[in-house]
């Protein structure tokens, strides 16, 4: 990790003289735009035949994100700021002692996980926007449950650069020794921040169990250039990957390595939405290329990478849920290359995906009265 400090100062400062000169929307170097990203397009004609059973299984209003509890239960935050936990017999119960959310376009109680020690611990860590500044920030907690209440609640980090928008990221992603965590940090439309070493939107952080910066980073900075990351898992060889929702035609799966930069707002596949254009990812090499892109958007929001016995078929496979795509997507993982493998049309916008203890696949609708629904193999 030491290694990569120069590296990372230098990226950093190099793309963010860059951007300052850049007006907002505009293409970033018009002579280059041309060159087309020709190889990773994703995008597969949708299957509407499932080779999954579909059950629903309950309802939230307005959620964001689902884990399970190491016990089988299933935590679910509802983005007015409610967190939920379903039982193994179907029950739902909210928790009490979750601090106020300010809810808004894309804020509110965002992202919950398990802590890795939580059997011993029983510490959760939420993400959630906190009210700052005349607006909000991207804030993460940590707090013990028991039973259904919890205590010991202590925000451990705040993004700062507070104020209006949406758009937080807010992924958590444990590293697999369990001893440092990896959180995602939208750039909240605010494009240049992405760029700027001094702050913590449109990165990737690094941070220990307690929210400090984890060694070798920079203030807990790990990758910069990233746009909304909404999913965010680690693979069983320990890649971490990264599906991040980008401009019109831009989303993009990534594999997250430290100091790089991933380009935004410099170079995307897609287009501003506006219409005005950006520079392709092949124009400017530097920047770490996505592994795929979407053109349509898909509008990613979780993933998941399984490894289940149930449908031992896709074990190692990234899934990845789709909003505005209205549908579940696999894709095959091999080393760093990602493959495009299925697109299933779901008929609803899936906000996220997890993998459930028994390895059925649990999906998560979006706004109110969003459907929880259980994928099983059809027989
Ligand atoms: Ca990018």
């Amino acid at each position: 990790m030491t290694k990569s400090i120069p590296l990372l100062s230098l990226v950093l400062l190099a793309g963010a003289a860059t951007a300052q000169s850049l007006p907002r929307d505009a293409p970033t170097d018009p002579t280059h735009r041309n060159v087309p990203a020709t190889t990773g397009r994703a995008n597969l004609p949708e299957s509407a035949q499932l080779p999954f059973t579909v059950e629903t299984i309950g309802t939230f209003d307005e959620p964001f994100a689902m884990n399970f509890l190491p016990d089988g239960r299933l935590m679910v935050t509802e983005k007015a700021g409610k967190l939920k936990i379903r039982g193994t017999d179907g029950s739902v119960l909210a928790i009490s002692g979750v601090p106020p959310v300010a809810k808004g376009g894309q804020g509110g109680l965002l992202d919950v996980i398990a802590a890795p020690d939580f059997a011993t611990s029983h510490h959760i860590y939420w993400t959630y926007s906190e009210a700052a500044g005349a607006g909000s920030q991207l804030a993460m907690a940590r707090g013990t449950l028991t039973g259904r209440t919890l205590t010991d609640v202590a925000v451990l980090w705040r993004s700062g650069s507070a104020g209006p928008g949406g758009q937080f990221g807010a992924v958590i992603a444990f590293a697999p020794d369990g001893r440092s965590l990896f959180l995602s940090s939208g750039e909240r439309q605010r494009f240049t921040p992405a760029q700027d070493p001094a702050q913590k939107l449109g990165k990737i952080m690094h941070l220990t169990l307690d929210g400090q910066p984890a060694p070798g980073t920079r203030d807990g900075i790990l990758t910069s250039g990233n746009r909304n990351p909404y999913g965010l898992q680690f693979d069983r060889q320990g890649r971490l990957w990264e599906v991040e929702m980008g401009p019109k035609g831009g989303d993009e799966l990534n594999v997250i390595l430290p100091g790089r930069n991933y380009g935004w707002p410099i170079v995307s596949n897609g287009d501003n939405y506006d219409g005005t254009p950006i520079n392709d990812h092949p124009t400017h090499p530097e920047f770490e290329a996505p592994k795929l892109w979407w053109n349509p958007s898909i509008s990613p929001g979780g993933m998941m990478i399984y490894s289940g016995a149930l449908f031992p078929q896709w074990q190692g496979s990234a899934f990845i849920a789709a909003l505005s795509d209205e549908a579940l997507i696999r894709v095959t993982v091999a080393g760093d290359t990602a493959k495009p493998a299925d697109q299933w049309a779901m008929g609803d916008r899936i906000r996220d995906v997890v993998q459930a203890p028994d390895g059925s696949i649990l999906l998560l609708g979006d706004g109110d009265g969003a459907k929880l629904m259980r994928l099983t193999p059809r027989h």
